[in-house]
């Protein structure tokens, strides 16, 4: 497996987040790629820089005028006289009006995110977009006949949609990545989300395309973040009818019910006849994760990249969420040697 890691990761280094009425210490920080890297590096694996690709493969997933917007978010919100993190104050809720781009940067920063907890800094863009280098970088190696890649990177993508920002996502990596492996010749693509949370901004990016299926396991949006999207009843419309399989899990489910809910997304990815294989990897479902509400231990994450392996396809795996740093770099390493071991 090769493994491209993001240069530039470290630069998004946002101080705290809203968390309860409370500023608490962002729990998506810089040390958790140290962790992994360091992991696979201990692992034997070489550690590889991405290659620089066009916009194009932003705006084949993102529109636009959300990424121009993400771009220049840092220089307008200082230019604005502001002072610390970028924080929406507003945002244009059911009834208002989004096809007209406001000219106030506190309006367009609301407009293109989604909650408090995804503060925006100095070195956010830089990271984001190479880390969808990253996703691209891996991509393309897949397409020239590696057998599997691993994206170490963050900030994460799956909550990431076409035009918003939020749960610590700016750019959908995996998006990306899926989105790369079809234009470089793959019919069919599944991308299979094990992050606690769902990929709301995964699953809106392929809801209409019937030419990626997207599959999750998650903590039951009834009372999870993030909270909006994510439930069973949401197959997919047009072109993407049932093309879209979300297993939601109540909040403390079974490690037994986990990989019950595995089989049938599986299961699901070999009906659908994907060529490749983007597995979007929360290391978040583990039980150590102080967010989070799975009980996977780090033998479990062996066992997920096992079945993985399994399945037969080219995969990537790209790194999404976890929060327990120490714990993520091991999990990262027993889910990629799972998967070699076949
Ligand atoms: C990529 C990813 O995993 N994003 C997750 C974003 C979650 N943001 C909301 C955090 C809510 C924190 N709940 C903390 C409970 C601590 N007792
Ligand atoms: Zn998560």
């Amino acid at each position: 497996m090769r493994v491209v890691a993001n240069p530039h990761q470290a630069e998004h280094c946002p101080e705290f987040e809203y968390f309860r009425g409370r500023k608490v210490p962002c729990f998506e920080m810089p040390s958790r790629a140290e962790f992994v890297q360091q992991a696979l590096a201990g692992a034997g694996y070489r550690i590889e820089a991405p290659e620089s690709f066009p916009d194009e493969v932003l705006y084949a997933v993102h529109s636009r005028r959300y990424v121009d917007f993400l771009r220049g978010a840092w220089a307008e919100w200082q230019g604005s006289g502001n002072e610390g993190d970028a924080f929406a104050s507003v945002w244009p809720i059911r009834g208002m009006r989004v096809d007209r781009t406001p000219q106030n940067f506190a309006a367009r920063l609301g407009m293109f995110s989604f909650d408090t907890g995804t503060p925006l800094c100095a070195g956010t863009w830089q990271a984001a977009r190479a880390g969808a280098d990253c996703a691209a970088t891996a991509a393309s190696w897949l397409s020239a006949g590696e057998s599997s890649a691993f994206v170490l990177t963050r900030p994460p993508g799956h909550h990431a949609g076409p035009e918003f920002f939020g749960g610590y996502c700016f750019l959908n990596n995996a998006a990306i990545a899926a989105q790369a492996l079809r234009e470089r010749g793959a019919a069919r693509v599944a991308v299979l989300d094990v992050d606690f949370h769902h990929g709301n901004g995964t699953q809106e990016i392929f809801y209409q395309r019937g030419d990626v299926l997207y599959a999750s396991i998650h903590g039951d949006p009834a009372t999870e973040y993030p909270f909006f999207l994510g439930h069973g009843d949401e197959t997919g419309a047009g072109a993407g009818f049932g093309c879209n399989l979300n297993l939601p899990l109540p909040a403390g489910s079974s490690t037994a019910n986990w990989f019950a809910a595995l089989e049938v997304a599986l299961r699901r990815i070999a009906e659908f006849g994907a060529e490749a294989l983007v597995v979007s990897l929360g290391l978040d479902a583990a039980e150590v994760d102080p967010i989070s509400k799975f009980k996977l231990q780090t033998a479990d994450f062996t066992q997920l990249g096992r079945r993985l392996r399994a399945a037969g396809l080219p995969t990537l795996f790209v790194l999404e969420g976890g929060y327990a740093v120490a714990a993520i770099g091991e999990n990262a390493r027993a889910s990629v040697e799972g998967f070699e071991a076949g």
